[in-house]
């Protein structure tokens, strides 16, 4: 049964997109109204109503770590605490300097409660040294063996002991890296601990998150991120790592230029991004990588978690819905849910308005989900508050633009329905009879398909609904079409792809797209100038590098000329295709600069010199033999 959320409050002052919001392309750009309430206003009230205080905590290895306390005056009673753990920093530091909001969003801060931020070890003014994504230390552990669940039980020990007038119950949240840091506060957690939203938070970095999926590197982003973020330091410092001048606006040119990833350190980084060389060296999903997957660790978590995940997110959308699939299986009995909707990377928080790129949604989704979702669910577990009704999941269905819970997720009833590719690049729901047959393009590393038609130097965000039809015109990007649906075609869960190729070198990369093309009178977007007519909004997406086909852990060849079949997890999607639209279909072998290129033979990819990038011809085979196809759950109401 498909409910959809009934919304009692009106958004009133916080709709804020008009003109002189942010431009398509710089959604993160923070202007007058915060979406999550935070505006001038709010900064000047918390100002008269928190104290700020600061504080050097020390681990159990004695390492201290830098940390700010906010606690309300104006609290009647014992408060909660939130705890906030960032590599990004905590800043402002200055005393008379408040961060706004404080908590997810302003209503936290209007409802008074203690709020912890900390500086994690070996980042700005915190002592230790920084690992990036660092491991879980084996156990036993000794008593001042430290990682980032130690750090987060000692943070909440030590706050418990500090902070005046609290409630003795903990929650924690954060996005994407203090997203991984709630989740490490989960794994053995303190039990003061009573609720946890990671959100966007990475699970495993080789599979599907920042650096790698499926195990091609994400060079562009891998690049930006450990310029910016993983230098070595001295020592403690407020100083912020500058943005890097790529000394061009392509970022196109940038990394073809720069060859093979292994080739940054000398060119760039000269010895002082450590992550960056071990990357380089851990080429296959070894030890290095599977220390630091977190799901592993995902037991024996007994209080209430909301995991939270964009749509179109192109960061961390795999670690989310893994680690809510994990809690799932491991944690039986533990409230356990799950909150997606149409967002790019922490788009539940900053996102201004009702729309990604050219891409309607009609609801203020960022703004539902922090009144109707978030709040409730914390005010309930740490303050036993009335108006939250757990749901196993709330979700937003895309293309229908409708919030939906359900009691599992995917909803119960999906059914598997395939599309195959077909003759003439048609897409059919019948499965193929016939002799088959297939389709071929020639895949050149020195010319790859680029990830965005937009120039520019790091991989953005609205790649994930962009139009397509800039791919769609290339020789090198295989295109497949449904007809007109009749009707709406509503599918949830993942979205998986099933191909038959062959190649004639001895290693590729596999990418399958799924687009919902728009009807050719479809009406212009406010939102931007692309034509609607026929725009192809990318719907999901996923790259298999061919020699991780059967192993991560143990790449082999692909054998020239054989026909090989291709598994890829396109992942979960909430979608209504609406009647009118049809489904496309994009195979192809780079994805350019958001993944490094394969160089199409077996050898290396991050140390492969300009003469290993072959040319190779590329077949995709349909038929009774070769049934290639996407496969989706589909929703029979
Ligand atoms: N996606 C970013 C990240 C998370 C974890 C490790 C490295 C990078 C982030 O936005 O924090």
């Amino acid at each position: 049964m498909r409910t959809t959320i009934a919304f009692l409050l009106t958004v009133g002052a916080w709709a804020c997109d008009s003109p002189g919001a942010p431009a398509v392309g710089s959604p993160w750009e923070r202007t007058r109204e915060a979406p999550n309430g935070g505006d001038r206003a709010h900064l000047a009230w918390l100002e008269d109503n928190y104290d700020k205080s600061e504080h050097m905590v020390p681990m159990r290895d004695g390492a201290q770590l830098y940390t700010i306390v906010y606690t309300p005056r104006f609290a009647t009673e014992p408060v909660p605490i939130m705890l906030f753990r960032t590599p990004y920093s905590i800043a402002p530091y200055e005393p008379d300097l408040y961060r706004n909001p404080l908590g997810p969003t302003a209503e936290f801060d209007r409802a008074g409660y203690a709020f912890v931020f900390q500086d994690v070890r070996g980042k700005f003014r915190s002592e230790g040294e920084f690992e990036v994504i660092r491991p879980l230390a084996p156990k036993p552990k000794g008593p001042t063996t430290v990682d980032e669940s130690t750090d987060n039980y000692d943070a909440i020990e030590w706050a418990l002991a500090n902070v005046a007038g609290h409630n003795g119950r903990v929650g924690q949240w954060g996005i994407s890296y203090p997203g991984w840091q709630t989740v490490m506060g989960m794994v053995d957690a303190h039990p003061a601990l009573a609720a946890s939203s990671p959100q966007a938070s990475p699970s495993d970095m080789f599979i599907g998150d920042d650096w790698h999926h499926n195990g091609a590197f994400r060079i562009m982003y891998a690049f930006s991120w450990l310029a910016r973020n993983a230098r070595r330091r001295d020592g403690p410092t407020d100083a912020r790592e500058g943005a890097f001048d790529y000394g061009t606006e392509s970022g196109y040119d940038f990394f073809l230029a720069a060859g093979s990833a292994a080739n940054i350190d000398d060119l760039y980084f000269h010895g002082d991004v450590p992550a960056w060389s071990d990357f380089i060296e851990h080429d296959t999903y070894d030890e290095y990588w599977q220390r630091q997957n977190a799901l592993p660790h995902l037991r024996g978590i007994g209080h209430p978690v909301l995991n939270v995940a964009g749509w179109f997110d192109t960061e961390d959308f795999y670690g989310p819905m893994s680690i809510y699939r994990t809690i799932e299986a491991e944690n039986p009995g533990t409230e356990n849910t799950l909150a997606a909707g149409p967002w790019l990377h922490g788009g539940w928080s900053r996102m201004l308005g009702d729309h990604l790129g050219c891409i309607e949604f009609v609801d203020e989704t960022s703004v539902t989900f922090q009144r109707d979702v978030q709040f409730p669910f914390f005010e309930h577990h740490l303050r036993g508050a009335e108006g939250w009704a757990a749901h196993e999941a709330f979700v937003f269905e895309t293309g229908a633009n409708v919030w939906r819970t359900h009691e599992t997720w995917p909803p119960a009833g999906v059914e598997p329905v395939s599309l195959y590719l077909a003759d003439d690049r048609a897409l059919s729901f019948d499965p193929p009879s016939g002799p088959g047959g297939s389709d071929s393009y020639v895949s050149d590393p020195n010319n790859p398909v680029p990830f965005s038609a937009e120039e520019r130097t790091t991989l953005g965000h609205l790649w994930k609904v962009e139009d397509q039809r800039f791919a769609s015109a290339r020789r090198d990007v295989l295109v497949y079409q449904s007809e007109p649906l009749a009707e709406d075609l509503t599918i949830a869960g993942p979205i998986l792809a099933d191909i038959f190729v062959s190649t004639t070198g001895t290693d590729s990369d596999w990418i399958v797209k799924v687009i919902d093309v728009q009807p050719d009178d479809a009406p212009d977007s406010p939102f931007c100038d692309v034509p609607m007519g026929g725009y192809q909004m990318h719907l999901a997406g996923e790259i298999m590098r061919g020699r991780f086909r059967n192993s991560f852990e143990h790449p082999t060849a692909m054998v020239s000329g054989e026909v090989t079949p291709i598994h890829i997890d396109l992942r979960d999607r909430y979608h209504t295709f609406k009647a009118g639209h049809r489904i496309m279909v994009h195979v192809q072998s780079s994805w350019f600069p958001a993944y490094d290129r394969n160089p199409q033979q077996f050898v290396n990819t991050y140390t492969a010199s300009p003469e290993d990038y072959l040319v190779a011809s590329q077949t995709v085979h349909r038929g009774p033999n070769y049934p290639s196809r996407v496969t989706f759950g589909v929703v029979r109401d």
